[in-house]
């Protein structure tokens, strides 16, 4: 059932009048997605305040059928959190703070509200890190990116959000609250629910609070961007440096289309004269200065044509700026279809190569972007002047991936955009499991029911 006007009566008195919104205009930000793809004409809003009125709407939403779709910062790009369906929206801005740090042992606890800049702020102020970073993070939250089960920029030495989480408080479909905030960073005491509301993408319910383990904050930290004149040898030395610089945060790849997009997006002067090639951002963090580190695994890298170093934050942020902008400068041009995939190790020119040409072949007056996590052989692949429901380039892209053996995830989830070839990422055993234990948590199917999941 859609909200109707009693359902909203029920939900002023759990939350108060003011946390409950109706008016288009104040719902316009949580309808639509970050893309502008997604837009849901209307939708009813709430946002309770703490846990016990989280468990009290969903208790509402079970009596009278109402679907939710559980909302952080709205910064995801696969469609996951916004109501096409009439789906009501359970924000969790109101869920915002940090709870504690512990500055002995580098654990963290937050409500799931809290932008990850905040978590990712707490951290430092007490000597520690948190793994997780992605460019969103001012507005992204900290439940939205375990939901999700978040990457970023530093999956290679940390992995990705499900490495990081080590406790939950959640709100399940059920109702039912379910606490396990003990934080210990070992723990065997059987299936660890932590890791299986990762990546869950709100299907099984809202999260509400999250413990975290933090890493180690190193002293000396220094960034490379290397130009390769031959794209295919900068995808290559991506995939190369994994295992060149054992620890290496982060290692990415652009190329010389979207650097010049960038360039003239943001007004910034290009890193080196010539603008084409491939080029590779390596960063390194150590206790001791790593240039020498950097210097020499680049020294074994084929085809590198230019070098710039950076071993300050101002100069590092600078060198960033060229990959996190991709995606703003992308959206700059208008709507942008948008896939993040990884292939098998080893594979990812090969794919880098042949991703052009697929998608000239079903949409001739598309645009292609790629860009991407390279040390993981992963990459996004964003197509640009397509209609918002032409599936034919997304569809395409897709299947090379499965052709290829690859993951038609690698970091923003299944959401709505990538349901349909759920089943061609896993068998009818997979899904019919996955499905059982959704319905574990959620047996009358109202959490999320049109994402990750049919
Ligand atoms: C990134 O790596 C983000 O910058 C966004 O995951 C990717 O815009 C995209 O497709
Ligand atoms: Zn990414």
């Amino acid at each position: 059932m859609v909200p109707d006007k009693a359902f909203i009566g029920e939900l002023d008195e759990v939350v108060g009048t003011a946390n409950v919104l109706t008016d288009p205009e104040l719902t316009h930000h949580y309808r639509r997605d970050w893309t502008g793809r997604f837009v849901a004409p209307s939708a009813a809003v709430v946002r309770p305040g703490d846990v016990t009125e989280v468990a009290a709407i969903i208790e509402l939403c079970r009596k009278h059928q109402v679907a939710v779709v559980p909302q952080g910062g709205n910064t995801g790009l696969v469609a996951g959190a916004v109501p096409l369906s009439g789906e009501l929206v359970v924000s969790t801005e109101r869920l915002n703070g940090i709870e504690s740090v512990s500055a002995g042992s580098g654990g963290l606890t937050a409500l799931a509200g809290t932008p990850l800049a905040t978590v990712q702020q707490a951290a430092l102020d007490h000597g520690w890190v948190y793994g997780v970073d992605i460019a969103s993070r001012d507005s992204a939250t900290i439940g939205g990116t375990v939901a999700t089960n978040a990457g970023g920029l530093r999956v290679s030495r940390y992995g990705d959000s499900r490495q990081q989480v080590v406790g939950i408080e959640m709100v399940a479909g059920t109702a039912e609250i379910i606490s396990e905030m003990s934080g210990t960073l070992r723990n065997n005491t059987g299936y660890h629910l932590p890791s299986l509301v990762a990546g869950s993408e709100g299907t099984l319910g809202i999260l509400t609070r999250v413990a975290l383990r933090l890493v180690p904050r190193f002293r000396s930290r220094t960034a490379a961007l290397l130009r390769f004149e031959n794209p295919s040898d900068a995808t290559n030395s991506a995939e190369q440096l994994r295992g060149l610089i054992p620890g290496a945060e982060s290692i990415e790849l652009f190329f010389g289309d979207g650097l010049r997009l960038v360039c003239s997006t943001f007004s910034m002067a290009p890193p080196f004269p010539r603008t084409d090639g491939g080029y590779v951002l390596v960063e390194v963090a150590g206790q001791d200065d790593q240039t020498a580190v950097l210097a020499e695994a680049v020294e074994v890298l084929a085809g590198v044509s230019d070098v710039a170093v950076a071993d300050d934050s101002t100069g590092r942020a600078r060198l960033w700026r060229y990959r996190e902008l991709h995606t703003e400068a992308i959206a700059a041009l208008g709507v942008a279809h948008k896939l993040d995939i990884a292939v098998p190790p080893g594979a990812l020119d090969e794919f880098m190569t042949a991703v052009p040409e697929t998608v000239r072949r079903v949409a001739p007056e598309a645009t292609t972007w790629l860009f991407g996590h390279a040390g993981e052989s992963a990459v996004h692949v964003n197509v640009t002047g397509l209609d918002n429901d032409d599936y034919s380039a997304d569809e395409a892209v897709l299947n090379l991936v499965i052709a290829m053996g690859g993951s038609i995830s690698a970091e923003h989830g299944i959401g709505r955009t990538k349901l349909s070839w759920m089943g061609l990422a896993h068998s009818e055993v997979d899904l019919a499991v996955l499905r059982r234990i959704k319905s574990a948590f959620d047996p009358d199917g109202i959490m999320n029911p049109a994402v990750l999941i049919k």
